[in-house]
């Protein structure tokens, strides 16, 4: 999954993508690198950002949908918590609605998921962007987001969502302290085995990483954001969300020539 944030303040590549025909580029490029998924966002999830109004987020968002949807075989993923700006995604041909806050902002989002057959991504957070950072207290921080993120799933599925279209996401970042991501990365089997529905991890460039390289700035985290996918699918992650998708796809290339090799060295 390829990240394409429409936003002005996004942590990550700084609002280089806000206008919309940059934020399309930039989809196109990382459709053709080899991202099975595009992911557009139009308001930043930075701990303490300002809240977007939905008509600007629709306003950001929609045209970089239609066009990628349209213009590229990936799927278009819309990466918010608002049901409108979901509905609107979705009208355009964005087919997966990726919540940040699993379905808990907005009581409207499930519905509007379940209405459209769409997949939906449950990610794991406490509180809001605005409120988070404080929530990062955790006894086992494995067993209680893999319980939390399991009530939002189960919750999806109540609502309508079928259990074949739903994604865990653990949340790196997000109420978590540096080492608290590390030990849901280091426990992706567990938490697999524990939510019972295939994971999807965003750890690209995330601050988790500047701290573990002794607080390296985001341009010198792309070498440990491409761990973290090594690491992702050898545990059992069914997909990453990252910025460099070329650096991903091609190590990922390689994960799959390996799993294809034979004990005597032929071509399989
Ligand atoms: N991280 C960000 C935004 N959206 N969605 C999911 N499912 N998982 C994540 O880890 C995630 C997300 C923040 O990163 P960005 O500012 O680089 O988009």
């Amino acid at each position: 999954m390829g990240v394409v944030n429409a936003t002005p303040d996004s942590f990550s590549d700084g609002g280089r993508y806000f206008d919309p025909e940059a934020a399309i580029a930039l989809g196109l490029d990382l459709a053709a690198s080899g991202a099975a998924i595009l992911d557009v966002g139009g308001e930043s999830t930075r701990p303490g950002a300002k809240a977007v109004e939905g008509s600007e987020e629709v306003r950001r968002t929609e045209p970089v949908v239609r066009a990628l949807a349209g213009g590229t075989s990936a799927l278009v993923s819309i990466d918010t918590t608002k049901a409108e700006v979901a509905a609107a995604a979705l009208e355009a041909g964005a087919s997966i609605v990726n919540d940040v806050s699993g379905g808990t902002v907005d009581p409207a989002m499930v519905p509007v998921v379940a209405d459209a057959n769409a997949l939906f991504v449950v990610m794991h957070m406490r509180g809001t962007p605005r409120t988070m950072v404080e929530q990062a207290t955790y006894h086992d921080v494995v067993r209680e987001v893999a319980d939390e993120l399991r009530a939002r799933v189960d919750a999806a599925i109540s609502a309508g969502i079928r259990a074949e279209s739903i994604l865990a996401d653990p949340g790196i970042g997000f109420a978590k302290t540096s080492e608290q991501s590390l030990a849901l990365l280091a426990a992706l089997p567990e938490l697999a085995a524990r939510v019972e529905v295939p994971l999807l991890v965003g750890a690209s460039r995330k601050s988790f990483l500047g701290r573990v390289l002794g607080d390296a700035p985001v341009d010198a985290r792309e070498e440990a954001t491409l761990a973290t996918t090594v690491w992702c699918f050898m545990n059992g992650a069914a997909v990453v969300r990252v910025h460099d998708v070329a650096a991903s796809r091609r190590a990922v290339d390689l994960l799959d020539a390996l799993e294809r090799a034979t004990p005597q060295g032929m071509a399989a």
